[in-house]
């Protein structure tokens, strides 16, 4: 299969590389010339494990956004605040019949590029796998787990049963959901917590053992909301849920944390800023939720970072 991906960071090279080891045809996306020197002076996209032992280096071809191939399969990784402006990018290399597959955090992106492309069939991933760079288009598989893919306007399609195949062949171990949102409304409810306080307290996953009040009062809003927004299936088990991530990840650094200590823009708005605004939509009281928010705001100005 042909694969365009657009977003050469920790989980675009750690796709890219895996799709290529499988024979599939994959093509970088850069988005400007600086960035194609800076990759054809590289070794091409490297690839390590956990424990940095193995690194194998992929000579993946690269072209810019506005190059003229069409693109038949689309891999949108870059962050959630990117991907609108990305996806204009690209838009007029799309087909009728081509596929975007959308790897962001959180919510409110997916939707957005939806709408930018009523006609053609977007699909978002849930995952739960890991990634980092350890220096640039060279991305470190630090944790191994699982994707949820499945159409956000579900109904109008088959599974993708090819794709799926692919991608399981490719090591990238994945399974098709019917109702995608779910997943992402689940998962987007333990980032809220997690992500959020571990930010706020600067500390890992596990130490929030020590918030257990603030934590409970957080899942009872959330789960509120989650029902709000016709999620009751996401919102099951929510507060346990999330205590099984914490001691379950308890030695981790969650992401946003990282995204802080590495003085880097966090997702805040497709995080607790899109639970927060869906709130206000559906009209459901949740307090602390919005406390915690601005919160996290503060917290991300006194370390001089984007609030939105
Ligand atoms: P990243 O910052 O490492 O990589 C994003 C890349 O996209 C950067 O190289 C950036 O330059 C590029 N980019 C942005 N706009 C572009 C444009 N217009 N044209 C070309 N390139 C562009 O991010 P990441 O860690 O790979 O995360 C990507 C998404 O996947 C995020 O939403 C993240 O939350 C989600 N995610 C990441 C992981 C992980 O372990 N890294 C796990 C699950 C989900
Ligand atoms: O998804 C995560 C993240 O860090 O973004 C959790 C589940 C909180 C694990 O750290």
């Amino acid at each position: 299969m042909s694969w365009h991906i657009l977003g050469a960071g920790s989980l675009g090279c750690l796709w890219a590389a895996r799709l290529t080891a499988q024979q599939h045809a994959v093509h970088l996306l850069l988005r400007n010339t600086q960035a194609l020197h800076r990759y054809t002076a590289s070794r091409g996209v490297g690839l390590s494990d956990a424990q940095c032992m193995h690194s194998h280096y992929y000579p993946i071809p690269a072209q810019l956004t506005d190059d003229p191939q069409p693109i038949a399969h689309l891999l949108l990784a870059c962050k959630a605040y990117d991907a609108e402006a990305a996806i204009a990018q690209v838009k007029q290399r799309l087909r009728h019949n081509s596929i975007v597959i959308l790897l962001q955090n959180g919510l409110g992106s997916q939707q957005a590029i939806q709408s930018l492309l009523p006609n053609i069939r977007c699909i978002a991933a849930s995952s739960t796998e890991g990634a980092y760079l350890a220096e640039p288009f060279h991305s470190v598989f630090a944790g191994s787990g699982h994707s949820w893919l499945g159409d956000l306007q579900p109904l109008t399609h088959a599974a993708p049963t090819r794709l799926l195949e692919a991608y399981n062949a490719a090591a990238i171990p994945c399974s098709w959901s019917p109702d995608i949102s779910e997943h992402l409304w689940r998962k987007l409810a333990i980032n809220c917590v997690i992500n959020s306080l571990t930010v706020i307290h600067n500390c890992l996953n596990g130490e929030l053992i020590r918030h257990p009040t603030q934590i409970n009062s957080l899942c009872d809003e959330l789960q509120l909301l989650l029902c709000s927004a016709g999620q009751s299936a996401a919102a099951q088990d929510l507060q346990q849920q999330v205590w099984t991530v914490i001691n379950k990840t308890a030695a981790n650094s969650s992401s946003m944390r990282q995204d802080v200590l590495n003085r880097r823009r966090t997702e805040i708005s497709y995080i607790s800023g899109f639970a927060c605004a869906q709130s206000l939509a559906l009209e459901c009281y949740t307090p602390v939720l919005h406390a915690l928010h601005a919160q996290l705001q503060d917290t991300l100005r006194v370390h001089g970072l984007p609030t939105a």
